[in-house]
């Protein structure tokens, strides 16, 4: 831990400025290497902000810069930092970074930064993995999810659950070490309670987790119908782009196109697909066999029906390879009049929400958005404070925590000796501990930090 690390911790490529980030004990003293301003790093007040030059071994120029001194422990990793920004592209970021390391640091590993700050105990380990969610979010309301677990919302409610834990065990064991002492006694029923509600308190993290799927990689919502229904003009309309080419030929579409958006703050996995017919061009028949295969592996589909021609065998073929699908029938064109169909329609839909809608004029569209809302609970994860799981690790450890709970429950219930309930709350113990890092491997912590880009 006493190595000094660098790393260029801003993404590849052209932009306005580039940031370098030094941390560790002699962050300042490489720092003032290379730094030439109007006095040392080591003179400057912690958190404040210089105007110089990088200046390499033989004395020349290598970049302008900026750089800030950070002094611990208030800073991201806890340690001395030192950003430096310099001009933006990689030919400045990268010589500025080679002088620094030519200066006594060492090349950060992906994720050190982070690792640093998590081993310094400045977050614990879902905070650390919260970090890395905020960078890969892909929509508002994920971002938002990770920022408030790197706050602490899911490290403060696994705590809670495990410090009674940790305290109902220790009652335990002072009843059983020394069971002929006066002590108050911890009675099988004040046991089964804490462990009973513990459970529930796990359990409900995680029923969040499938919202916590969708939350991060939206809801994969595939449309299909046949040829020219509309199936590439909802996805262009949703998102507000010409994504896939639209005509008025039938089989335009031949592969299937993804395109991520944010529907009224919805995030989905949109995926237009070809229209689903009978046909004998190579190419089709391809784009057919991928429609069909990207409905088994869809959350949601969306069976569109054109309202302005016939509704048809080749409809009712669509409905039918659909029907155990979670699924949204859409009546499209209804800008060119009412659909004689819509009965007929709601007929074959098997209980599944008809709605009439126009792809070219938007008609209708506020009303797919509410039947998604509907059928994912919406309101519920756009809450910001509750804590919502995300993380398939987190999720495998609550399941360990839980079904130990419950066979603690069990246990007392068929009157077995309370030791046995003991090993099982140890058991959840540890498994809350993984989430937050107390009981976690060091091979684990590795891995995970790894997965993190260089320069985080
Ligand atoms: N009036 C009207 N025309 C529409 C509407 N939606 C689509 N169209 C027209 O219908 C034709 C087919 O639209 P596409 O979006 O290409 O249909 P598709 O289902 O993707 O067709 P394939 O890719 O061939 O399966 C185009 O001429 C569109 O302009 C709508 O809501 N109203
Ligand atoms: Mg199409």
């Amino acid at each position: 831990m006493e190595r000094t690390i660098a790393a260029i911790s801003t993404p590849q490529g052209n932009g306005g400025i580039a940031v370098i980030r030094i941390s560790g004990n002699d962050a300042i003293k490489v720092a003032d290497k290379v730094f030439f301003g109007s006095k040392k790093l080591a003179d400057c007040d912690t958190h404040t902000v210089h105007y110089g030059f990088i200046k390499n071994e033989k004395g020349e120029k290598v970049d302008e810069v900026l750089a800030t001194v950070m002094l611990a422990p208030k800073t991201f990793t806890r340690e001395d930092v030192v950003e430096i920004s310099t001009h933006g592209g990689s030919t400045a970021s990268r010589a500025v970074l080679d002088t620094i390391i030519r200066a006594g640091a060492y090349m950060a590993e992906p994720g050190e930064f982070t690792k640093r700050a998590f081993l310094n105990g400045r977050i614990d380990l879902s905070q650390a993995e919260a970090v890395i969610d905020i960078i890969n979010s892909t929509n508002e309301l994920a971002q938002r999810n990770a920022l408030s677990q790197l706050e602490g919302s899911l490290s403060k409610e696994i705590e809670n659950v495990r410090n009674e834990l940790v305290h109902l065990a220790a009652q335990m064991q002072v009843t059983i070490d020394y069971p002929d002492e006066d002590l108050e006694d911890i009675t099988t029923d004040d046991i089964r309670n804490v462990a009973h509600d513990c459970k529930n308190r796990v359990n409900k993290l995680l029923s969040t987790a499938d919202s916590g799927k969708i939350l991060r990689d939206g809801i994969k919502t595939v449309i299909v119908g046949k040829p020219n229904v509309g199936k590439s003009s909802l996805l262009n309309s949703l998102a507000r782009e010409e994504r896939a080419i639209v005509t008025d030929i039938a089989g335009t579409t031949r592969d299937v196109i993804e395109e991520y958006i944010n529907l009224d703050g919805i995030p989905l996995m949109l995926i237009d697909t070809a229209g689903i017919r009978n046909t004998d061009d190579t190419v089709e028949k391809i784009g057919v066999e991928k429609s069909i295969k990207s409905i088994e592996k869809a959350d949601l589909v969306v069976v569109m029906i054109d309202g302005s021609g016939f509704f048809g065998d080749e409809d009712v073929e669509v409905l039918h390879a659909t029907k155990n699908k979670k699924r949204i029938v859409l009546i499209n064109k209804t800008d060119l009049g009412q659909s004689k169909y819509v009965e007929a329609v709601k007929a074959k839909a098997n209980g599944s929400v008809v709605i009439e809608v126009s792809a070219k004029t938007g008609m209708g569209l506020d009303i797919l958005a509410d039947e998604i809302r509907k059928v994912y609970n919406f309101g519920e994860l756009a809450r910001e404070d509750s804590a919502v799981i995300t993380n398939m690790r987190h999720k495998t450890a609550l399941i360990k925590a839980g079904e130990a709970l419950g066979r603690v429950v069990e246990a007392i219930d068929m009157n077995m000796p309370s030791d046995i309930a003991s090993i099982d709350i140890n058991i959840a113990i540890d498994a809350l501990g993984e989430i937050t890092g107390e009981t976690v491997s060091d091979d684990i912590v590795t891995a995970i930090f790894h997965s993190f880009c260089v320069g985080k």
